[in-house]
This record gives structure tokens, C-alpha cells and sequence, in this order.
């Protein structure tokens, strides 16, 4: 095959993205832009017909009823192949969840500089659900029991993780009486592991089935634990302003970009960089003080309680860097590119990693530890004060959108019913009436194998458009920021007229950012509820929603997609499809694709699709809300009965002579 070189307009829709990417040409730096361009991707080991669990290969399966030296087929392959990728990506959110817990624990016992509870009500709230005593105890106290539990439920070897009872009612019967309820979070990887070692489990739904228990691990335990933690400890996300893109650094403040994904470190930054004597610092090395600014999930952790800025997503890592005007990257863990150090080492950038589980050749380490967090937070942010005085010419694009996320579980449910009637009786009652069509839960990675950006805002306009509300977490939603969908008004003329009509009289955005890849936990939650408000069916397979990562890569990505599989959502992939086998040469699907399709199907009312191209998934996502609508008996969508009530009615009221305009307010005179 060819190699293909794109120019930035193909590479990427993100006019910051193209001014940095017609940079990197001009100084000759690679990007993973260009990397993506010179190699050709595998198109056996792509398509997951390849492989190396032994020495007795790699073998490559590229011809019908060709197997393995072991005799294994191309369908264990491919399902081995998944379940190893899927079983990664719940050990790195549970890792996450797990570091969180012993945060939680450290605190209660005040062993943790810097942290407190914030959100004792959450705290609270979940110590009951798990019979913790509340009555009459302090936070910390409770805290500490359910610190204990929840860091309990990794190495638990028998019973069911507990977040797991969360879930609405049916939906829990379903996975006892399929068997995929997971006993203990770690428990399901390591089996993962096992099943998929040389001479292990060869049948390949047999192997998927324990790929549903690995993932419901990760997303009702792990990730769960994570959310829940991180609100307790940094509090429960609400709306607050921010910005978006890499417009957010500033030529005259020390800039310090946070990159990855655990809050722990990056809040404690937060608090660092607002600190007096860090202020005095960094005045004393000519700066007016320090920016912060996230990159990835990160950024989306600081971004919604605290309303720091998102310098970009994941594809814009190294071209932060570009800018020239970043004194230091801070990382933790996850979806951080070893290229960064080279390209650090062209400008005068620092790397600095911060965990002891992640250390990237030639960047510096500042080890964190929870005890110490302020006192290594200011450590760290003196080193890219120190560094300002070696900062060169700079070429920071102008481009940056404003931008309102926070949409918690918690928020959502205050904001459509106050505090004493919380509930999401609002949101539920349009989707039953057809104001709102739908719901369609847009998340994931950026993909430099697609044009950055475009498949995610392309999905994301047209389903608007449809009356589909959106919600969006990770790098997909600081694409949408970027665009301008997360701010009230702004984002309204790309709505359909029922959706507009919600949006104005709740006050929302037509897309709700909700936070981290973590965080897609909290979509699960708001499912269960939308399911406990009634009106909507009773379990979550019923409701007419869809989820879609239309420019994932990541092994977590595959394991989110799962896991929502088999909590009943429909889920579509797109991009590359890793289990496409032979499919376009033997048969229309592989046996793993079908599976994965109709067989999850028909044992948890959701599937797994991998889609290419961005108006498939958009007609196959308005197909699956409209088919689950009238299974529900609801009416079928029709735009043109609604818009015409809240601000566009009184548009066109105000519009009206005046004899007119009263009548249409007030009624006629005597009437
Ligand atoms: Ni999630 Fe993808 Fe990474 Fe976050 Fe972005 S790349 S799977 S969205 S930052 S984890």
C-alpha cells in the first residue's frame, strides 16, 4: 500500500490543530499526524488475525480455515485477541479507582496534605446504599469504612462487586441468571489472562463471556469507584465556565500543562498554582503568575470542578508543545505519547512524570505520593517557574471557545427538580412526548487514522439536529467545546426544534459534558435513573439511547464499549473494527462480529458494532432510538410539533404589532 501524506486541512477540522500542524512541517517535527501518515497500518494484526500469545509463532491467519501451530482458529484468535485488549483497558480504570481509594483512606485518617471532603453529602448518600452508619458519625469516619470497602472490591475473590448493586433491579437478575456477574474486580482481569494463556479456553463465545464479566468489573466497579471517589474528595461536578483549545495559554504567564488522567495530582496543582508564595515565585521570574491548562481527561477532571482550562485533546499533546510557550507537561498516567520528550527536547518544555508506575525515557520524575501532594505540587510548579527564563519564541493560536461543562448525575437531577424534588421526571417525560428523540452518549479517544475532531463533531451536529440530546465525556468532548455546542445559546442553532425548546427552558446546552473517560460511569447511573423515574420501560436496553466512539484507539475505549454492551446499550465503534477477520472474504461477518452483535443481543438487549463511516453510524443510531421508541408505544419523533413554545415563541411574539402581541400574551380583551 502507498504511503499517503495529508495536509493539515485532511488531517484535522480544528483550525488550532492546522495552525500547529503547518508549524510542525516548517521546523520538520513529527507529530502523530505524520507518523500516522508513514506507517501503514497491519492490516492482518488490525483486523485481529494474528497471533503471539506463544513462541511457536506469530502466526498470521490470512486464508479460510487456515489455524495456528496449536490448531487454535481464527475465531479464538480473534476473541483472544479482544478479551486481552479489553481486560487492559479495565486494569487501567480499576488502577485508577483503586489509587483513588487509598486516597480516600489516607484522608479519613488524615495522612493526606492538602485533601479534605468536599461532597459529605455524596459520602453520606453512598455510605447508606452500602449500609454504612451515618447517624451520629464524622466524615471521616465514614469515609474510612467505605474506603475500606471499596478497596476491598479489587482483590474480593468471591460475591459480586459491590457499585454493582447500583444497577436497576431486572438488569442485575439478567447477569446473575447469564452468570457474568464480576466477583472481584481484579479477580476478572487475571482470569482474562489465564483463559487467554496457550492451551486455555478455545471456544470463542466462551472467551467473550468472560470478556462482559471483566468489563461490568471495570465499569460498575472500578471506573465506578473512581467517580464516586473523586466527587467525595474534589467535590460533585456542577456547571461552571471554562475554555477550550490551545488559545488558553498565555505568553505572559508560566505555562504548565497537566496531561493524563488521575484528579489527585492535577487538583493539588490547582491549589499550588493559587498559592501566595507560588504567586510571589513566579513574579520573581518576570511572569504575572502560572496558567494551568489540561490536556485529556485530565483536563476534563479540573476542567469541570474548577473550570481550568482544556488546552486540547488527546492529538493535541504534543502540539501544546509546539506552541513554545509551555514551561512544563505534567503526567500521570494513561494516553500520554512517549514522542513528547523528543519533541520537548526541540523547544524548551519540560517532561515531568509524576507516577510511580509511569516513567518515559530522558523526562524528568518528580515522584507524587498523596501524603506529600502540596508539598511536591509547588516542587513541581518551581521547576516550570525556573524554566520560564528559557522560553523562546512563541506561536500560540488565537483560537479558543468558551464553554460550560459539570453536568453531573447529581447536577442533572437538582437542576430538572430542585432540591427537594430532584428527578428526572423532566427529561424522561420529552423523550415520552418526542420533544427529545433520544439520547446518544458520544465518548472516546481521538484517532490520527481519521480527520481529528470530524467524526465525533459530525455525529454530534447531525444527531442535535435530529432532537437526539447528547451527552459526552473525554477527548470527545472537549472536541464539541472546542466547536462551541457546550455553551447555552451558542450551540442552539445546530438543534432541532424540540430539543431547542428543552435547552432554552432548563437552561442546558445542547451537548452535556459529563466529564472523564472515567466518568462514563455517571452515564450509567443516569440510565438507572431514567429507568427507576418510570415511563421509559424497565431496564436499560429499553430506553432509546445509543452510545458512540467514533475515533476510538484505546484499549479502554473497547472495555467502556463492553461494559455498556452489557448494561443494555447499543454501542458503535468507529474506525477500526479489531475482530473484521476475513469478514470481506468469506461471509458478511465474522463469527466474533456476530457474536458481539446479535449474540450480546439477544442475552443483554445491547451490541457491539464497529461502523466506518460517520453517516452510517448516525442513520444506524437514529434506526436503533426510533425502533426503541416503538417498542415503548411512544409516539413516533415529528419535529414539526414542537419549537413552538419557550424563547422562540416569544421571538416571534415580540415580532408582533403591538394590539397583537398582548392579545397572544395576555389573551383577547373580555376572553
Ligand atoms: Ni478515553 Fe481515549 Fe484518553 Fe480520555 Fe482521550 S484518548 S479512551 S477520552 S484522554 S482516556
Amino acid at each position: 500500500m502507498a504511503k499517503e501524506k495529508r495536509n493539515p486541512e485532511e488531517q484535522t477540522i480544528d483550525p488550532a490543530t492546522r495552525q500547529m500542524l503547518e508549524l510542525a512541517d516548517e521546523l520538520g517535527i513529527s507529530t502523530a499526524f505524520s507518523r500516522a501518515d508513514d506507517m501503514v497500518p497491519c492490516n492482518i494484526g488490525g483486523a485481529g488475525m494474528c497471533c503471539k500469545i506463544c513462541g511457536m509463532g506469530p502466526c498470521r491467519l490470512t486464508k479460510d480455515g487456515q489455524t495456528g501451530v496449536c490448531g487454535a482458529t481464527i475465531d479464538t484468535i480473534q476473541a483472544r485477541n479482544l478479551i486481552r485488549a479489553i481486560a487492559a483497558g479495565a486494569a487501567a480504570h480499576s488502577d485508577h479507582g483503586r489509587d483513588m481509594a487509598f486516597t480516600l483512606k489516607a484522608v479519613a485518617n488524615g495522612e493526606a496534605e492538602g485533601y479534605m471532603i468536599r461532597d459529605v453529602a455524596k459520602l453520606r448518600t453512598l455510605a447508606a446504599d452500602y449500609d454504612i452508619p451515618i447517624e451520629g458519625r464524622a466524615p471521616e469516619e465514614i469515609a474510612n469504612d467505605l474506603a475500606d470497602l471499596y478497596i476491598a472490591q479489587f482483590g474480593q475473590q468471591r460475591g459480586i462487586v459491590v457499585p454493582i448493586t447500583r444497577a436497576p433491579a431486572k438488569r442485575q437478575e439478567r447477569w446473575k441468571k447469564v452468570g457474568v456477574l464480576p466477583r472481584g474486580v481484579d479477580r476478572e482481569v487475571v482470569e482474562s489472562l489465564h483463559r487467554t494463556h496457550i492451551g486455555d479456553d478455545q471456544e470463542a463465545t466462551h472467551i467473550l463471556h468472560h470478556a462482559i464479566r471483566t468489563a461490568l468489573g471495570d465499569g460498575w466497579g472500578g471506573s465506578l469507584i473512581a467517580t464516586d471517589i473523586s466527587d467525595i474528595l474534589f467535590g460533585t461536578p456542577a456547571p461552571v465556565l471554562g475554555q477550550a483549545n490551545l488559545g488558553v495559554l498565555r505568553t505572559d504567564m508560566v505555562n504548565v500543562v497537566v496531561h493524563g488522567h488521575e484528579p489527585t495530582l492535577s487538583e493539588m496543582i490547582v491549589a499550588a498554582s493559587q498559592d501566595p508564595e507560588i504567586i510571589a515565585y513566579a513574579e520573581a521570574a518576570g511572569a504575572k503568575g502560572v496558567n494551568l491548562s489540561g490536556i485529556c481527561c485530565t483536563a476534563n477532571e479540573i476542567l469541570m470542578r474548577q473550570g481550568i482550562p482544556a488546552a486540547g485533546n488527546f492529538l493535541q499533546q504534543e502540539l501544546s508543545i509546539l506552541t513554545g510557550a509551555v514551561e512544563a507537561m505534567v503526567v500521570d498516567v494513561q494516553c500520554i505519547m512517549q514522542a513528547l520528550v523528543r519533541t520537548a527536547e526541540q523547544f524548551h518544555t519540560k517532561i515531568i512524570t509524576t507516577s510511580p508506575k509511569v516513567k518515559i525515557k530522558d523526562a524528568m520524575h518528580i515522584e507524587f505520593d498523596e501524603h506529600h501532594a502540596l508539598t511536591i505540587a509547588k516542587e513541581i510548579l518551581k521547576v516550570a517557574i525556573d524554566n520560564f527564563k528559557n522560553r523562546g519564541e512563541t506561536h500560540i493560536p488565537d483560537d479558543k471557545t468558551d464553554l460550560v461543562p459539570g453536568f453531573s448525575h447529581e447536577y442533572i437531577n437538582y437542576m430538572l427538580g430542585g432540591s427537594y424534588r430532584s428527578s428526572f421526571r423532566p427529561l424522561n417525560d420529552a423523550i415520552m412526548t418526542g420533544r427529545i428523540r433520544g439520547v446518544a452518549a458520544i465518548v472516546g479517544c481521538n484517532n490520527p487514522r481519521s480527520q481529528h475532531d470530524f467524526p465525533h463533531t459530525a455525529v454530534t451536529e447531525a444527531l442535535l439536529r435530529q432532537d437526539v440530546l447528547v451527552v459526552e465525556t473525554g477527548c470527545s468532548a472537549i472536541a464539541s467545546a472546542k466547536k462551541g455546542y457546550m455553551l447555552g445559546e451558542a450551540g442552539l442553532e445546530h438543534v432541532g426544534p424540540g430539543l431547542r425548546e428543552i435547552c432554552e427552558t432548563v437552561g442546558i446546552p445542547p451537548v452535556l459534558h459529563m466529564g472523564s473517560c472515567v466518568d462514563n460511569s455517571r452515564i450509567l447511573t443516569v440510565l438507572t435513573q431514567m429507568v427507576e423515574d418510570g415511563g421509559l420501560g424497565d431496564d436499560i436496553d429499553e430506553i432509546p439511547a445509543v452510545g458512540l466512539a467514533p475515533e476510538w484507539m484505546s484499549e479502554k475505549a473497547l472495555s467502556i464499549a463492553t461494559y455498556c454492551v452489557a448494561s443494555g446499550a447499543y454501542v458503535i465503534m468507529g474506525g477500526s473494527n479489531p475482530v473484521e477477520g476475513m469478514a470481506d472474504r468469506v461471509s458478511d461477518s465474522t463469527i466474533v462480529e456476530q457474536y458481539i452483535s446479535e449474540g450480546w443481543e439477544e442475552l443483554y438487549g445491547g451490541k457491539l458494532e464497529f461502523v466506518k463511516e460517520v453517516d452510517e453510524m448516525i442513520s444506524r443510531t437514529l434506526d436503533h432510538i426510533d425502533k426503541k421508541r416503538a417498542a415503548l408505544g411512544l409516539p413516533e419523533y415529528d419535529p414539526a410539533r414542537f419549537g413552538r413554545s419557550g424563547d422562540s415563541r416569544m421571538i416571534e411574539i415580540e415580532a408582533l404589532p403591538v394590539e397583537e402581541r398582548r392579545a397572544a400574551l395576555y389573551g383577547e380583551p373580555g376572553k
